[in-house]
């Protein structure tokens, strides 16, 4: 039996403990990946890659915001040719699951991309439907249900290993978009991606991120990515990875609480550094014996008893 109380399968998957790096941070080299898995992180997910190669936007591509970063990158990456060359070397270096990110403007590059991500190695794919600010894909896509199932369906046939929907927390109801997705097939939601932002210099009296307009990640946007968990939970059957905020043991175990069965931490590894992963899943098995639980699975959706 495993004694591991940390440890968790998520759809196939089987993690260490329930701590992921969340896709944008960290995720372009093996070097860079195998330090998150040194730093306790139980998975890696790399930047969103598509068919071409993508420059991004011009800077100023981050700003700092009260209680997190607004961010506008514009989806910089080297293009999954170039990038599947990376993940063969990282899958030798790095010891836990590797799940690639991939994004496309239609449903026939997402599974072009996902098709040469598993090809390298990728040992699952996390689909980008919710960039809140590139043209004609991210949440352009995972903002409409009848897209989303598109995507969806013809990922899953192009690939034999986990398909992860990434979602957009900008829709009136997130559910919605969520049944789309796992009714065509998923086999877990992450949520969420970034919250649509802005931020105005005052001196200028411009608007500071080149793109105009961003996504607002970590502490502030905590309670958005907890309710949109805890929607999920009681609307979706399938795996829930909670992603937004996530900085301490505490809000791991919110997440978990609400209905995660694991979770995902960018900005605070980029505030802070990658050990934030041992803090978190120290605190996390602390917790778990205090209350007398012996598997994190046991403590995924207590919030909901009645
Ligand atoms: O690259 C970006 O600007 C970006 C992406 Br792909 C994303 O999914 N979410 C985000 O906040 N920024």
């Amino acid at each position: 039996m495993n004694n591991n109380p940390l440890s968790v399968r998520i759809a196939g998957l089987e993690l260490r403990n329930p701590t992921l790096l969340a896709s944008g941070i960290l995720g372009y080299t093996a070097e860079s990946l195998q330090r998150v898995i040194e730093g306790g992180a139980g998975a890696v997910v790399t930047k969103s890659v598509g068919v071409a190669p993508r420059m991004g936007y011009a800077n100023p591509t981050v700003v700092q915001a009260s209680g997190g970063l607004i961010n506008a990158m514009g989806l910089p990456n080297p293009g999954i040719d170039e990038y599947a060359a990376e993940i063969i070397h990282a899958k030798t270096v790095v010891k836990a699951p590797l799940i690639m990110s991939v994004f496309g403007y239609s449903a026939d590059e997402f599974a072009l991309v996902a098709g040469k991500a598993v090809e390298a190695g990728a040992d699952a794919v996390e689909l980008n439907v919710s960039c809140p600010h590139v043209k004609l894909t991210g949440s352009e896509i995972g903002q409409n249900p009848k897209l989303i199932a598109e995507v969806v369906s013809k990922v899953k046939a192009a690939v034999r290993k986990p398909v992860i929907v990434k979602l957009t927390p900008n829709v009136t109801d997130i559910a919605e978009t969520a049944k789309a997705a796992v009714k065509a097939g998923a086999d877990a939601l992450t949520a969420i991606n970034t919250v649509k932002a802005l931020a105005i210099d005052v001196e200028t009296a411009f608007p500071i991120l080149s793109n105009v307009r961003g996504g607002l990640s970590g502490s502030a946007i905590k309670p958005i990515a907890l309710r949109c968990v805890y929607d999920l939970y009681e609307q979706v059957k399938t795996f829930i990875i909670g992603c937004g905020g996530i900085t301490t043991w505490q809000d791991a175990v919110e997440f978990l609480l609400a209905g995660a069965s694991a979770v995902q931490i960018g900005t605070a590894v980029a505030l802070e550094d990658p050990n934030v992963f041992q803090a978190v899943n120290r605190g996390i098995k602390t917790y778990l014996k205090k209350k007398r639980y012996k598997s994190v699975q046991e403590v995924v959706g207590f919030a909901h008893r009645t």
